[in-house]
């Protein structure tokens, strides 16, 4: 490997690490390293800028911003760094998510966010998986082990239902 791959997840307040531990847990599956940091669109605007600017240079390849309520955070970040920056809406006000949601997705032309779903920990951690994958084939070959365990899964979920039925 020619180099280590990094990746930043970054949130908008530490209300919100529930949702990244998952996240947290397949990036080290695949031994990927990460820098968890807390820094807010709103309250550490300075903070998030300087995060984002400096992101390139210490190696990461792929940012994870998650936020709740009005989620300016990913956009802030991807408005400072030509790195894809995944966006994670947390739901974490009385209008279940969605206000994280349209706040993330809905980005203007020029800076794009690529938004997983609500509280979609898991997926936001593979997707920066498979966005390393296309530098690390090593990766790859972990994301298509990753795809056969989870088919595994499902098949053994679905014989075990077949069973439960024969027997009503
Ligand atoms: C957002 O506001 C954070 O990402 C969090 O989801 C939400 C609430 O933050 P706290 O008031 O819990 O710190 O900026």
């Amino acid at each position: 490997m020619d180099s280590v791959p990094k990746v930043a997840i970054v949130m908008g307040s530490d209300s919100d690490y529930p949702v990244l531990e998952k996240c947290i847990k397949i990036l080290n599956d695949f031994s990927i390293e990460t820098d968890v940091t807390v820094c807010s669109a709103h309250r550490t605007p300075e903070k998030a800028a300087d995060y984002a600017k400096s992101a390139e240079k210490k190696g990461f390849s792929v940012i994870i911003a998650a936020a709740g309520k009005a989620a300016h955070l990913a956009g802030v970040l991807a408005a400072y760094t030509v790195l894809p920056v995944i966006g994670l809406p947390i739901q974490s006000s009385t209008l279940d998510g969605l206000d994280s949601l349209l706040s993330i997705v809905q980005m203007p032309s020029g800076v794009p966010v690529a938004t997983v779903a609500i509280n979609g920990g898991e997926n936001a951690a593979l997707l920066a998986v498979q966005i390393l994958g296309v530098k690390y084939p090593e990766i790859r070959v972990k994301l298509h082990q990753y795809k056969e365990s989870m088919k595994k899964a499902v098949d053994e979920k679905d014989r075990q239902l077949k069973e439960k039925l024969k027997l009503l």
